[in-house]
């Protein structure tokens, strides 16, 4: 990462960063390092670089040419040390939990985060003697009551899957730190083109990479960013052991990718704007939660901490679950699918996608409601999406 690209603007950040001429062949475009293994020139440099004290490739579970340029470019944009790039976004929390929590620590999370990484601490981690309790993090005092003398980390989605509830990072960060937590926030909704959470205090930043990063919808992936060299090499080594890593060829996919992702963020949120005012006044809408809405409760917040209110919108339609299955069996250029962050629209309904491992008492808590529907506004002509929407509600 050079000084000057830190000074340079976003969107040529994103185009440049981890992308420099390779000085073997002059190739613009980063080649694929498809290799497990590196030779070493003697056992000399092999003893060294496994002694920390040589720089160079060992084994690609512990570093690639590839992945270090996708590393690179990430934390270039989020302000950090060096990324540690994970096989999926789970791989990315599950190695960072890891890295961090021992047997009796506590974890305090936001109560409406993607089910799964909800699901994995509650169920999984507890088998290890990892406590955790998940609260409305927007409640900056059910944040701080939750807070044990155990607490290791707080973990915060923002905006939050699927609620789109946003936590004040900067306030969540200073009550981490005054009970010596760390910050752990999930910026995979906004990505760092709309947020940057070290900027506001945060210790660590973890992404989906499968969502706009990547942004095509052919990857899975995931990315850490430490705050610093001292909180990296605190993750690094289970990073190298963990075998949550990452395969070159995705890599230079999701590489590929980032390169346009200022564009992308920026295409589908103006749509987003277009689209949530749409619902809003639509008269077969019962609320619209949108950040870039001044009826969102945190408007006011969004405006302080992010750089514009993103492309996620979740709503509800008259009618509940069975009128918002009516739409979503209705609608033919966005796809009912789960997953977000790409170039095309896709709509779900949590409570029996992306939510259902949760438990419904606890859905309901979190503000996740049966007839909740989320969008993720893609980068088509806003007037199709428009236009589908008026031809699936026609069918409510
Ligand atoms: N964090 C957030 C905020 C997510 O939305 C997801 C996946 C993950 C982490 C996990 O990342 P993965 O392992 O899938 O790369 N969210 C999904 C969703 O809302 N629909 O499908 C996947």
């Amino acid at each position: 990462m050079t000084d000057d690209l830190k000074r340079l603007g976003r969107t040529t950040q994103t185009i440049h960063a981890g992308q420099h001429v390779d000085p073997a062949t002059g190739a613009v475009a980063p080649p694929i390092v498809q290799s497990s293994t590196f030779a070493f020139a003697d056992c000399a440099q092999g003893a060294a670089r496994f002694a920390g004290e040589a720089d160079g490739y060992i084994y690609t579970r512990m570093g690639n040419p590839t992945i270090a340029r996708l590393e690179e470019a990430v934390a270039t944009l989020e302000g950090g040390a060096q990324g540690l790039a994970t096989g999926s976004g789970m791989a990315a929390l599950c190695t960072v939990a890891f890295a961090l929590l021992n047997q009796g620590d506590h974890l305090v999370g936001t109560s409406s985060v993607y089910g799964p990484s909800r699901v994995v601490m509650e169920r999984d981690f507890s088998r290890f003697g990892v406590q955790s309790t998940f609260v409305d993090t927007s409640d900056l005092e059910a944040l701080r009551a939750a807070i044990r003398p155990n607490t290791r980390i707080v973990f915060v989605e923002t905006p939050a899957n699927p609620t789109i509830v946003l936590t004040d990072l900067a306030a969540a960060a200073e009550i981490a730190h005054s009970a010596g937590a760390v910050l752990l926030v999930d910026n995979t909704f906004a990505s760092p083109i709309l947020q940057r959470p070290l900027e506001l205090g945060a210790d660590v930043v973890m992404h989906s990479m499968t969502k706009f990063i990547n942004g095509h919808t052919d990857v899975v992936a995931g990315m850490i960013v430490p705050r610093d060299q001292a909180m990296r090499r605190r993750i690094k080594p289970v990073h190298s052991y963990l075998g949550a890593c990452m395969d070159p060829h995705q890599a230079w996919l999701a590489l590929r990718g980032f390169k346009t992702l200022a564009l992308r963020v920026r295409a589908a949120q103006d749509n987003a704007r277009i689209v949530a005012a749409y619902l809003e006044a639509h008269p077969k809408v019962e609320w619209v939660r949108y950040p870039g809405l001044a009826s969102h409760p945190q408007h006011e917040l969004a405006g302080r901490q992010m750089d514009g209110p993103g492309s996620l919108i979740s709503f509800e339609v008259k009618g509940g679950v069975e009128a918002g299955a009516a739409l979503l069996n209705s609608v033919k250029v966005m796809t009912l699918a789960v997953s977000l962050g790409g170039v095309e629209t896709l709509i779900q309904h949590p409570s029996s996608m992306t939510h259902a491992a949760m438990k419904r008492d606890d859905r309901i808590a979190a503000g996740i409601t049966d007839g909740l529907v989320r969008v993720s506004i893609g980068c088509e002509d806003v007037e199709d999406l428009i236009a589908d929407f008026d031809r699936a509600f026609a069918a409510v």
